[in-house]
Protein backbone atom coordinates (compact mmCIF):
# COMPACT_ATOMS: atom_id res chain seq x y z
CA UNK A 1 0.00 0.00 0.00
CA UNK A 2 1.08 3.65 -0.85
CA UNK A 3 1.50 5.75 2.22
CA UNK A 4 -2.05 6.08 3.37
CA UNK A 5 -3.47 7.32 6.96
CA UNK A 6 -4.67 4.01 7.45
CA UNK A 7 -4.09 0.23 6.91
CA UNK A 8 -5.59 -2.22 4.22
CA UNK A 9 -7.83 -3.70 6.75
CA UNK A 10 -9.25 -0.43 8.07
CA UNK A 11 -10.08 0.78 4.77
CA UNK A 12 -11.52 -2.97 3.99
CA UNK A 13 -13.69 -3.03 6.79
CA UNK A 14 -15.50 -0.35 5.91
CA UNK A 15 -16.18 -0.74 2.04
CA UNK A 16 -17.55 -4.31 3.20
CA UNK A 17 -19.55 -2.45 6.18
CA UNK A 18 -21.04 -0.26 3.51
CA UNK A 19 -21.82 -2.70 0.92
CA UNK A 20 -23.34 -5.03 3.24
CA UNK A 21 -25.75 -2.46 3.24
CA UNK A 22 -26.42 -2.24 -0.32
CA UNK A 23 -29.02 -4.28 -2.58
CA UNK A 24 -26.69 -6.51 -4.67
CA UNK A 25 -27.91 -5.69 -8.17
CA UNK A 26 -27.46 -2.71 -7.16
CA UNK A 27 -23.85 -0.46 -8.79
CA UNK A 28 -22.02 1.88 -6.45
CA UNK A 29 -21.10 5.28 -7.80
CA UNK A 30 -19.27 7.39 -5.88
CA UNK A 31 -17.48 10.65 -7.51
CA UNK A 32 -15.27 12.56 -5.25
CA UNK A 33 -15.32 16.26 -5.15
CA UNK A 34 -14.72 18.84 -8.59
CA UNK A 35 -12.11 21.59 -8.47
CA UNK A 36 -13.54 24.94 -7.90
CA UNK A 37 -12.27 27.73 -9.83
CA UNK A 38 -11.67 31.03 -7.48
CA UNK A 39 -11.10 33.40 -10.32
CA UNK A 40 -10.09 32.52 -13.97
CA UNK A 41 -7.63 30.24 -14.12
CA UNK A 42 -6.95 30.04 -10.74
CA UNK A 43 -8.42 27.01 -8.99
CA UNK A 44 -9.04 26.71 -4.89
CA UNK A 45 -6.50 24.35 -3.20
CA UNK A 46 -8.31 20.90 -3.95
CA UNK A 47 -9.96 19.32 -1.27
CA UNK A 48 -11.02 15.52 -1.96
CA UNK A 49 -14.57 14.72 -1.35
CA UNK A 50 -14.66 13.04 2.60
CA UNK A 51 -16.39 10.14 1.94
CA UNK A 52 -13.71 9.25 -0.93
CA UNK A 53 -10.95 9.72 1.72
CA UNK A 54 -12.98 7.78 4.06
CA UNK A 55 -13.46 4.88 1.82
CA UNK A 56 -9.77 4.32 -0.19
CA UNK A 57 -7.84 7.28 1.11
CA UNK A 58 -7.50 8.72 -2.51
CA UNK A 59 -7.10 12.73 -2.53
CA UNK A 60 -6.30 13.53 -6.12
CA UNK A 61 -9.10 15.20 -8.54
CA UNK A 62 -11.89 13.77 -11.01
CA UNK A 63 -11.68 10.12 -9.22
CA UNK A 64 -14.66 8.25 -9.23
CA UNK A 65 -15.19 4.79 -7.07
CA UNK A 66 -17.62 2.30 -8.19
CA UNK A 67 -18.90 -1.54 -6.79
CA UNK A 68 -20.58 -3.88 -8.74
CA UNK A 69 -21.85 -7.21 -6.98
CA UNK A 70 -20.26 -10.04 -8.80
CA UNK A 71 -20.07 -14.38 -8.10
CA UNK A 72 -17.09 -13.40 -5.91
CA UNK A 73 -19.02 -11.14 -3.86
CA UNK A 74 -18.41 -7.47 -4.30
CA UNK A 75 -15.46 -5.61 -6.35
CA UNK A 76 -14.26 -2.07 -5.82
CA UNK A 77 -12.81 -0.40 -8.73
CA UNK A 78 -11.49 3.60 -8.96
CA UNK A 79 -11.35 5.65 -11.94
CA UNK A 80 -8.10 8.00 -11.77
CA UNK A 81 -6.63 10.67 -14.37
CA UNK A 82 -4.52 8.43 -16.42
CA UNK A 83 -0.51 9.00 -16.29
CA UNK A 84 0.12 12.10 -19.26
CA UNK A 85 3.60 13.59 -19.49
CA UNK A 86 2.10 16.88 -20.65
CA UNK A 87 -0.53 17.51 -18.07
CA UNK A 88 1.63 16.24 -14.97
CA UNK A 89 4.80 18.64 -16.63
CA UNK A 90 1.79 21.33 -16.23
CA UNK A 91 -0.12 20.57 -13.19
CA UNK A 92 1.70 17.50 -11.09
CA UNK A 93 2.30 14.18 -11.43
CA UNK A 94 -0.23 11.57 -11.45
CA UNK A 95 -0.48 8.51 -9.63
CA UNK A 96 -1.95 6.58 -12.90
CA UNK A 97 -3.78 3.63 -13.03
CA UNK A 98 -1.11 0.72 -12.35
CA UNK A 99 -0.23 3.00 -9.24
CA UNK A 100 -4.15 2.83 -8.38
CA UNK A 101 -4.52 -0.92 -8.13
CA UNK A 102 -1.01 -1.39 -6.80
CA UNK A 103 -1.07 1.44 -3.83
CA UNK A 104 -5.01 1.41 -3.00
CA UNK A 105 -7.29 -0.38 -1.15
CA UNK A 106 -9.18 -1.29 -4.40
CA UNK A 107 -9.56 -4.28 -6.64
CA UNK A 108 -9.29 -3.11 -10.28
CA UNK A 109 -8.29 0.70 -11.75
CA UNK A 110 -9.45 2.12 -15.10
CA UNK A 111 -8.51 5.67 -16.66
CA UNK A 112 -10.92 8.23 -16.45
CA UNK A 113 -11.26 8.40 -19.91
CA UNK A 114 -12.89 4.81 -19.95
CA UNK A 115 -15.69 5.98 -17.68
CA UNK A 116 -18.71 6.93 -19.65
CA UNK A 117 -17.94 2.91 -21.21
CA UNK A 118 -16.95 0.83 -18.50
CA UNK A 119 -20.19 2.78 -16.23
CA UNK A 120 -22.53 2.27 -18.96
CA UNK A 121 -21.50 -1.94 -19.45
CA UNK A 122 -22.00 -2.13 -15.45
CA UNK A 123 -25.22 -0.31 -15.58
CA UNK A 124 -26.55 -2.46 -18.19
CA UNK A 125 -26.32 -5.73 -16.19
CA UNK A 126 -27.41 -4.34 -12.77
CA UNK A 127 -31.34 -2.92 -11.28
CA UNK A 128 -30.21 -0.25 -9.61
CA UNK A 129 -28.15 2.77 -8.92
CA UNK A 130 -26.06 4.17 -5.80
CA UNK A 131 -24.63 7.24 -7.03
CA UNK A 132 -23.89 10.52 -5.04
CA UNK A 133 -25.22 13.55 -7.72
CA UNK A 134 -24.07 17.09 -8.24
CA UNK A 135 -20.09 16.04 -7.91
CA UNK A 136 -19.74 14.76 -11.72
CA UNK A 137 -21.99 16.16 -14.47
CA UNK A 138 -20.66 13.72 -16.78
CA UNK A 139 -21.30 10.74 -14.70
CA UNK A 140 -24.50 11.86 -13.66
CA UNK A 141 -25.74 12.44 -17.16
CA UNK A 142 -24.53 8.73 -18.46
CA UNK A 143 -26.76 7.16 -15.06
CA UNK A 144 -29.11 9.49 -15.72
CA UNK A 145 -29.82 8.44 -19.46
CA UNK A 146 -29.60 4.80 -18.78
CA UNK A 147 -32.01 5.02 -16.24
CA UNK A 148 -34.23 6.82 -18.36
CA UNK A 149 -33.85 4.66 -21.35
CA UNK A 150 -34.49 1.39 -19.26
CA UNK A 151 -37.85 3.27 -17.64
CA UNK A 152 -39.31 3.96 -21.04
CA UNK A 153 -38.05 0.31 -22.07
CA UNK A 154 -39.28 -1.30 -19.39
CA UNK A 155 -42.05 -3.75 -20.07
CA UNK A 156 -39.98 -4.83 -23.58
CA UNK A 157 -36.17 -5.47 -22.76
CA UNK A 158 -35.81 -5.40 -19.22
CA UNK A 159 -31.86 -4.39 -18.72
CA UNK A 160 -30.49 -2.09 -17.13
CA UNK A 161 -31.44 -0.15 -13.95
CA UNK A 162 -34.37 1.67 -13.18
CA UNK A 163 -33.35 3.80 -9.96
CA UNK A 164 -30.98 5.93 -8.32
CA UNK A 165 -30.55 5.94 -4.92
CA UNK A 166 -28.52 8.03 -2.65
CA UNK A 167 -26.13 6.11 -0.74
CA UNK A 168 -24.69 9.23 1.14
CA UNK A 169 -26.96 8.55 4.48
CA UNK A 170 -25.27 5.19 4.89
CA UNK A 171 -22.03 6.62 4.88
CA UNK A 172 -22.61 9.50 7.09
CA UNK A 173 -24.34 7.35 9.84
CA UNK A 174 -21.25 4.90 9.63
CA UNK A 175 -18.98 7.96 10.14
CA UNK A 176 -20.51 8.94 13.37
CA UNK A 177 -18.47 6.34 15.53
CA UNK A 178 -14.83 6.48 14.79
CA UNK A 179 -12.62 3.85 15.28
CA UNK A 180 -9.67 3.66 17.27
CA UNK A 181 -7.11 4.18 14.51
CA UNK A 182 -9.49 7.25 13.34
CA UNK A 183 -9.46 8.55 17.06
CA UNK A 184 -5.36 8.20 16.82
CA UNK A 185 -5.41 10.85 13.99
CA UNK A 186 -8.11 12.89 15.36
CA UNK A 187 -5.57 13.09 18.64
CA UNK A 188 -2.53 14.49 15.92
CA UNK A 189 -5.11 16.96 14.48
CA UNK A 190 -5.95 18.14 18.21
CA UNK A 191 -2.48 18.34 19.67
CA UNK A 192 -1.44 20.28 16.44
CA UNK A 193 -4.09 22.71 17.09
CA UNK A 194 -3.83 22.92 20.83
CA UNK A 195 -0.43 24.04 20.02
CA UNK A 196 -0.84 26.31 17.89
CA UNK A 197 -3.47 28.05 19.96
CA UNK A 198 -0.84 28.27 22.93
CA UNK A 199 1.49 29.92 20.03
CA UNK A 200 -1.08 32.14 19.28
CA UNK A 201 -1.63 33.28 23.24
CA UNK A 202 2.37 33.66 23.32
CA UNK A 203 2.94 35.97 20.30
CA UNK A 204 -0.38 38.24 21.31
CA UNK A 205 0.16 41.70 22.51
CA UNK A 206 -1.75 45.08 23.24
CA UNK A 207 -2.58 46.12 19.93
CA UNK A 208 -1.81 43.22 17.83
CA UNK A 209 -4.18 42.88 14.49
CA UNK A 210 -6.68 40.50 14.45
CA UNK A 211 -4.70 39.18 10.63
CA UNK A 212 -1.44 38.60 13.55
CA UNK A 213 -3.56 36.25 15.40
CA UNK A 214 -4.56 34.93 12.54
CA UNK A 215 -0.64 34.70 11.07
CA UNK A 216 0.40 33.08 14.35
CA UNK A 217 -2.21 30.43 14.34
CA UNK A 218 -2.19 29.74 11.04
CA UNK A 219 1.32 29.43 10.25
CA UNK A 220 1.77 26.49 13.24
CA UNK A 221 -0.39 24.69 11.13
CA UNK A 222 1.63 25.36 7.57
CA UNK A 223 4.37 24.94 9.73
CA UNK A 224 3.38 21.26 11.00
CA UNK A 225 2.40 20.44 7.38
CA UNK A 226 -1.09 21.16 8.07
CA UNK A 227 -3.65 23.45 7.31
CA UNK A 228 -7.00 24.90 8.65
CA UNK A 229 -10.61 22.81 8.73
CA UNK A 230 -12.32 26.23 8.17
CA UNK A 231 -11.27 29.87 8.16
CA UNK A 232 -10.10 30.55 10.97
CA UNK A 233 -12.18 33.41 13.15
CA UNK A 234 -10.50 36.00 15.36
CA UNK A 235 -12.37 38.88 16.65
CA UNK A 236 -11.28 41.46 19.26
CA UNK A 237 -13.39 43.10 21.80
CA UNK A 238 -16.79 43.42 19.74
CA UNK A 239 -15.97 41.78 17.20
CA UNK A 240 -16.21 38.37 19.26
CA UNK A 241 -19.90 38.65 19.26
CA UNK A 242 -20.13 38.43 16.16
CA UNK A 243 -20.52 34.70 15.40
CA UNK A 244 -19.14 34.17 12.30
CA UNK A 245 -16.69 36.85 11.90
CA UNK A 246 -14.13 36.43 8.93
CA UNK A 247 -13.00 39.98 8.40
CA UNK A 248 -9.93 39.76 10.77
CA UNK A 249 -8.84 43.03 9.73
CA UNK A 250 -9.00 45.28 12.88
CA UNK A 251 -6.56 45.53 15.31
CA UNK A 252 -7.53 44.94 19.26
CA UNK A 253 -6.85 47.05 21.50
CA UNK A 254 -5.43 46.81 25.30
CA UNK A 255 -7.67 46.01 27.62
CA UNK A 256 -9.83 44.26 24.89
CA UNK A 257 -10.56 40.16 24.80
CA UNK A 258 -9.83 38.66 21.53
CA UNK A 259 -11.45 35.31 20.33
CA UNK A 260 -10.09 32.85 18.60
CA UNK A 261 -11.83 30.07 16.86
CA UNK A 262 -10.09 27.69 14.81
CA UNK A 263 -8.82 24.24 13.93
CA UNK A 264 -6.67 22.43 10.89
CA UNK A 265 -6.65 18.64 9.44
CA UNK A 266 -4.62 15.89 9.65
CA UNK A 267 -5.41 13.51 7.11
CA UNK A 268 -8.75 15.06 6.12
CA UNK A 269 -9.68 15.15 10.59
CA UNK A 270 -10.53 18.40 11.44
CA UNK A 271 -10.10 19.14 14.59
CA UNK A 272 -12.09 22.98 15.94
CA UNK A 273 -10.64 24.94 19.13
CA UNK A 274 -12.31 27.86 20.90
CA UNK A 275 -10.11 29.60 23.14
CA UNK A 276 -10.68 33.56 24.47
CA UNK A 277 -7.52 35.64 26.12
CA UNK A 278 -6.86 39.46 27.09
CA UNK A 279 -4.09 40.84 24.28
CA UNK A 280 -2.90 42.50 27.77
CA UNK A 281 -2.97 39.31 29.41
CA UNK A 282 -4.83 40.53 32.10
CA UNK A 283 -8.37 39.69 32.03
CA UNK A 284 -10.35 42.62 33.72
CA UNK A 285 -12.68 41.76 36.76
CA UNK A 286 -15.60 41.76 34.51
CA UNK A 287 -14.04 40.07 31.75
CA UNK A 288 -12.86 37.28 34.31
CA UNK A 289 -16.52 37.12 36.10
CA UNK A 290 -17.88 36.15 32.39
CA UNK A 291 -14.95 33.48 31.27
CA UNK A 292 -15.13 32.10 34.57
CA UNK A 293 -19.12 31.34 33.69
CA UNK A 294 -18.70 30.19 30.19
CA UNK A 295 -15.69 28.23 31.24
CA UNK A 296 -18.37 26.60 34.53
CA UNK A 297 -20.77 25.90 31.86
CA UNK A 298 -17.91 24.19 29.63
CA UNK A 299 -16.95 21.53 31.87
CA UNK A 300 -20.18 20.58 32.96
CA UNK A 301 -21.18 20.67 29.29
CA UNK A 302 -18.23 18.21 28.46
CA UNK A 303 -19.00 15.99 31.69
CA UNK A 304 -22.56 15.44 30.83
CA UNK A 305 -20.95 14.02 27.17
CA UNK A 306 -21.87 10.36 28.89
CA UNK A 307 -22.19 7.11 27.05
CA UNK A 308 -26.27 6.53 26.90
CA UNK A 309 -26.92 10.17 27.46
CA UNK A 310 -28.95 12.15 25.24
CA UNK A 311 -27.13 14.33 22.12
CA UNK A 312 -29.03 17.12 23.66
CA UNK A 313 -27.77 16.76 27.25
CA UNK A 314 -24.25 18.91 26.82
CA UNK A 315 -26.56 22.12 25.83
CA UNK A 316 -28.82 21.53 28.63
CA UNK A 317 -25.65 21.56 30.91
CA UNK A 318 -24.16 24.59 29.39
CA UNK A 319 -27.66 26.30 29.73
CA UNK A 320 -28.19 25.50 33.21
CA UNK A 321 -25.02 27.00 34.41
CA UNK A 322 -24.71 30.25 32.40
CA UNK A 323 -28.69 30.65 33.48
CA UNK A 324 -27.90 30.61 37.29
CA UNK A 325 -24.68 32.67 36.75
CA UNK A 326 -26.46 35.42 34.22
CA UNK A 327 -29.16 35.44 37.22
CA UNK A 328 -26.69 35.48 39.86
CA UNK A 329 -24.74 38.34 37.86
CA UNK A 330 -27.55 40.56 37.66
CA UNK A 331 -27.56 40.12 33.68
CA UNK A 332 -31.20 38.11 34.00
CA UNK A 333 -33.90 39.55 36.14
CA UNK A 334 -36.16 36.44 35.99
CA UNK A 335 -36.56 33.23 37.18
CA UNK A 336 -34.14 30.18 36.35
CA UNK A 337 -37.31 28.39 34.29
CA UNK A 338 -37.73 31.86 32.52
CA UNK A 339 -34.11 32.14 31.65
CA UNK A 340 -33.78 28.34 30.66
CA UNK A 341 -37.10 28.54 28.54
CA UNK A 342 -39.63 25.42 27.76
CA UNK A 343 -37.36 24.32 25.27
CA UNK A 344 -33.97 25.62 25.82
CA UNK A 345 -35.14 28.87 24.27
CA UNK A 346 -35.72 31.42 27.40
CA UNK A 347 -34.19 34.57 28.09
CA UNK A 348 -30.59 33.07 28.13
CA UNK A 349 -30.36 32.80 24.31
CA UNK A 350 -30.06 36.86 24.05
CA UNK A 351 -26.57 36.49 25.07
CA UNK A 352 -26.00 32.93 24.10
CA UNK A 353 -27.23 32.53 20.92
CA UNK A 354 -25.95 29.04 19.20
CA UNK A 355 -25.82 25.36 20.16
CA UNK A 356 -23.39 23.48 22.45
CA UNK A 357 -22.46 20.90 19.90
CA UNK A 358 -21.52 19.82 16.88
CA UNK A 359 -20.41 16.07 15.40
CA UNK A 360 -16.77 15.86 14.28
CA UNK A 361 -14.70 13.91 12.00
CA UNK A 362 -13.70 14.47 7.91
CA UNK A 363 -15.88 17.41 8.15
CA UNK A 364 -16.15 19.82 10.84
CA UNK A 365 -19.30 19.95 11.15
CA UNK A 366 -19.53 16.33 10.56
CA UNK A 367 -21.89 14.19 8.63
CA UNK A 368 -24.91 12.17 10.36
CA UNK A 369 -28.39 12.64 12.04
CA UNK A 370 -28.26 14.11 15.92
CA UNK A 371 -31.15 15.60 16.22
CA UNK A 372 -34.07 13.92 13.98
CA UNK A 373 -36.03 16.90 12.58
CA UNK A 374 -34.27 19.32 14.39
CA UNK A 375 -36.84 18.10 17.79
CA UNK A 376 -36.34 16.67 20.58
CA UNK A 377 -33.17 15.88 22.93
CA UNK A 378 -31.99 13.72 19.82
CA UNK A 379 -29.99 10.15 19.59
CA UNK A 380 -28.15 8.48 22.32
CA UNK A 381 -24.44 8.99 22.54
CA UNK A 382 -22.20 6.15 22.03
CA UNK A 383 -18.84 5.25 22.62
CA UNK A 384 -16.44 6.75 19.15
CA UNK A 385 -18.36 9.33 18.93
CA UNK A 386 -16.34 12.74 19.03
CA UNK A 387 -18.21 16.45 19.20
CA UNK A 388 -17.63 20.03 20.12
CA UNK A 389 -18.83 21.55 23.33
CA UNK A 390 -18.71 25.40 22.92
CA UNK A 391 -20.65 27.55 25.11
CA UNK A 392 -20.28 31.43 24.91
CA UNK A 393 -21.67 34.74 25.94
CA UNK A 394 -21.56 37.66 24.20
CA UNK A 395 -22.56 41.15 24.88
CA UNK A 396 -22.29 42.96 21.62
CA UNK A 397 -22.38 46.97 22.44
CA UNK A 398 -23.84 47.16 18.75
CA UNK A 399 -27.10 44.98 20.27
CA UNK A 400 -29.72 47.48 19.65
CA UNK A 401 -32.36 44.48 20.01
CA UNK A 402 -31.79 43.83 23.55
CA UNK A 403 -30.22 45.46 26.74
CA UNK A 404 -26.51 44.65 27.12
CA UNK A 405 -25.60 45.60 30.43
CA UNK A 406 -23.19 48.39 30.57
CA UNK A 407 -20.54 46.09 32.95
CA UNK A 408 -20.26 43.36 30.12
CA UNK A 409 -20.78 45.63 27.13
CA UNK A 410 -18.13 44.48 23.86
CA UNK A 411 -17.42 41.40 25.91
CA UNK A 412 -17.68 38.07 23.66
CA UNK A 413 -16.47 34.71 25.03
CA UNK A 414 -16.72 31.04 23.73
CA UNK A 415 -14.63 28.37 24.96
CA UNK A 416 -14.48 24.89 22.79
CA UNK A 417 -12.97 21.41 23.05
CA UNK A 418 -13.14 18.39 21.09
CA UNK A 419 -14.53 15.68 23.14
CA UNK A 420 -14.44 11.89 22.33
CA UNK A 421 -17.55 9.84 23.67
CA UNK A 422 -16.04 6.32 25.84
CA UNK A 423 -17.70 3.98 27.97
CA UNK A 424 -14.91 5.74 30.85
CA UNK A 425 -16.42 8.90 30.42
CA UNK A 426 -15.46 11.92 28.34
CA UNK A 427 -12.14 12.23 26.53
CA UNK A 428 -11.11 15.86 26.30
CA UNK A 429 -8.90 15.37 22.76
CA UNK A 430 -7.57 19.03 23.00
CA UNK A 431 -7.02 18.83 26.59
CA UNK A 432 -3.21 20.49 25.61
CA UNK A 433 -4.68 23.70 25.05
CA UNK A 434 -5.29 25.88 28.40
CA UNK A 435 -8.22 27.06 29.25
CA UNK A 436 -8.00 28.26 33.02
CA UNK A 437 -7.86 32.28 33.98
CA UNK A 438 -4.34 31.67 35.34
CA UNK A 439 -2.89 29.13 32.80
CA UNK A 440 -3.98 31.93 29.84
CA UNK A 441 -2.61 34.91 31.78
CA UNK A 442 0.91 33.02 32.22
CA UNK A 443 0.89 32.61 28.81
CA UNK A 444 -0.30 35.58 27.03
CA UNK A 445 2.61 37.72 25.48
CA UNK A 446 5.65 35.67 26.63
CA UNK A 447 7.05 35.58 23.21
CA UNK A 448 8.53 31.92 21.49
MN1 LIG B 1 -17.17 24.21 16.50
Amino acid sequence: MADLPFDEAEYRGRQSRFLAQIPEDNVVLIPTNPMATRSNDVHFPYRASSYMLYLCGWADPDAVLMAEHGEDGWSVSLFVQPQDTLAEIWEGRRIGVEGAVAGWPIDEAHSLDDLSDVVEKTLARNKGVHLIQKLNDGLDSVVNSAVTDKSRARNTFGKGPVSITDPSSILDEMRMCKSEAEVGVMQRSADLASAAHVAAMRATFAGIGEWQVQAAIEGHFLGAGSQWSYPSIVGGGDNATILHYHANNQKVADGELVLVDAGCEVNGYASDITRTWPVNGKFSEAQREIYELVLAAELAGIEACQVGAPWNASHKATMEVISRGLIELGVLDCTFEEAMGESLDGKTRQFFMHGTSHSLGLDVHDVGVTRPNGEGDGRLLEAGMVLTVEPGLYFGSWRSDIEVPDRYSGIGIRIEDDVLITEEGPVVLTSACPKSVDDIESLVGQGA
